[in-house]
């Protein structure tokens, strides 16, 4: 992590007072975190957390996704970012509701922002029943990968022209990830992009992840990936033993 999460590696006797102090906010989160999954839980909803590297197309998914599936499943969004409310203003054009967390500088979003985002969008929805919230972090590959937020399902967008070397660089959020979607397919063309690489790299951090190659632009890949969402959002209404998101270990 860096420093605006208040983590550092080095060996001054400050500066591991930093990592304790790190640690314990950690644990904090990762407290809280357990408190949005048992409201997500109570009220059946499945939440996705979305993380990538900033303009990897988090935001263009959930707008596809909700032009798809808005008539049959209900969509809400928490947008995070260190300033503006321009992706959530996306979303609501896409008619669907959208709470947007500004963090004011720090990269990522933690669990209490999320916890305080999710009642103001209850305010919002005002008892309308809920099916899939999506959580978009703050674009960044590294901090928001150590941050539960509560969610069931955490996944990693790497986009084409980002390059094929990003798991190996990047293994944390490929190890805490459930899926892993190589988005803007429709640029292989133009780049050199290791398909078979980037895939049996990330399977070798992380041999249970699903990946697909999905692209906005031309809807390669857009079905597997709605049917996907409407697979777990069975599983989340019929409480299926072990979907509890994240483990201890993961994060
Ligand atoms: N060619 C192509 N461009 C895409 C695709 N998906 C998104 N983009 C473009 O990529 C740019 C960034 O997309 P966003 O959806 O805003 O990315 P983001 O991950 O939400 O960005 P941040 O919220 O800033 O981290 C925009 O110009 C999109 O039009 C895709 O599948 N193919
Ligand atoms: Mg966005
Ligand atoms: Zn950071
Ligand atoms: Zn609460």
């Amino acid at each position: 992590m860096c420093d605006t999460c208040g983590c550092d590696d080095t060996k001054t006797i400050k500066e591991k007072k930093t990592v304790e102090v790190n640690q314990s906010l950690l644990r904090a989160n990762k407290e809280e975190a357990a408190g949005n999954r048992k409201h997500f839980n109570e009220k059946g909803i499945l939440a996705i957390n979305l993380i990538s590297s900033p303009g990897s197309g988090k935001t263009t998914l959930l707008e596809k996704t909700i032009e798809a599936l808005r008539n049959d499943i209900s969509i809400a969004v928490l947008e995070g970012d260190i300033e503006t409310e321009l992706d959530a203003e996306r979303i609501r054009e896409k008619g669907a509701p959208a709470v947007q967390l500004t963090t004011g500088g720090a990269c990522h979003l933690d669990s209490s922002l999320v916890h305080k985002g999710f009642h103001k969008l209850n305010e919002q929805l005002n008892g309308k029943k809920l099916d899939i919230l999506f959580i978009e972090n703050v674009g960044n590959l590294v901090c928001p990968s150590f941050f539960d937020l509560g969610e069931h399902i955490r996944v990693v967008l790497i986009s084409v022209p980002e390059g094929h070397d990003k798991p190996i660089k990047y293994p944390k959020a490929i190890i805490t990830s459930q899926v892993l979607i190589i988005s803007k397919s429709d640029l292989l063309q133009y780049f050199d992009f290791d398909i078979i690489k980037i895939k049996k790299d990330a399977l070798a951090l992380n041999p249970n992840l699903e990946i697909m190659v999905t692209s906005a632009t031309s809807g390669e890949g857009m079905e597997e990936w709605f049917e996907f969402l409407k697979k777990n959002m069975k599983k989340q209404g019929s409480r299926i033993p072990g979907f509890e998101g994240p483990s201890e270990k993961q994060i």
